[in-house]
């Protein structure tokens, strides 16, 4: 099983659709190991988004990223990257598909309501970053051999 690092993003939560969001996660049969809300400093946001430090976005990036709490998560799941990664859809909302998180609820890549790492390694850096290991819980979920085969 793999894990995987999600936020909801200041404008997800301001939106109302936090629940939205972590419900398409739910039915998909994904498993939350970890959850918190919590309003990230300009620290944390700068080493959470380190690659994009030299991008012309970037302070737009921090100040959009700081500017209400976010609820941070981890998913785990079989392939939880790929697949949490093609549940939320292309970065830019309006090329994401329909049935995606951003394709269904956003318009704008300054304001695409959820982040969700890239890569196995992204996972790993992101999810020691916002959460301790005692904040993430090892228990089996009752429906698992009706999730995986
Ligand atoms: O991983 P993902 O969120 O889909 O995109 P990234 O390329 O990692 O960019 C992170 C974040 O930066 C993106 O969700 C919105 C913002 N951003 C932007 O404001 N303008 C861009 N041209 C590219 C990204
Ligand atoms: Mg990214």
């Amino acid at each position: 099983m793999e894990r995987t690092f999600v936020m909801i993003k200041p404008d997800g939560v301001q939106r109302g659709l936090a629940g939205e969001i972590i419900s398409r996660f739910e039915r998909k049969g994904l498993k939350i190991v970890a959850m918190k809300m919590l309003w990230i400093g300009r620290e944390l946001a700068e080493q959470h988004y380190a690659e994009h430090k030299e991008k012309p976005f970037f302070n737009a990036l921090i100040d959009y990223i700081t500017s209400g709490p976010v609820v941070a998560m981890v998913v785990e799941g079989r392939s939880a990257v790929s697949v949490v990664r093609t549940m939320i859809g292309k970065t830019n909302p309006a090329e994401a598909a329909p049935g995606t998180v951003r394709g269904d609820l956003a318009m704008d890549t300054g304001r695409n309501v959820v982040h969700a790492s890239d890569s196995l390694q992204s996972a790993e850096r992101e999810i020691s970053l916002f959460f301790k290991p005692d904040e993430i819980f090892d228990y089996a979920k009752v429906d698992e051999d009706w999730v995986y085969e």
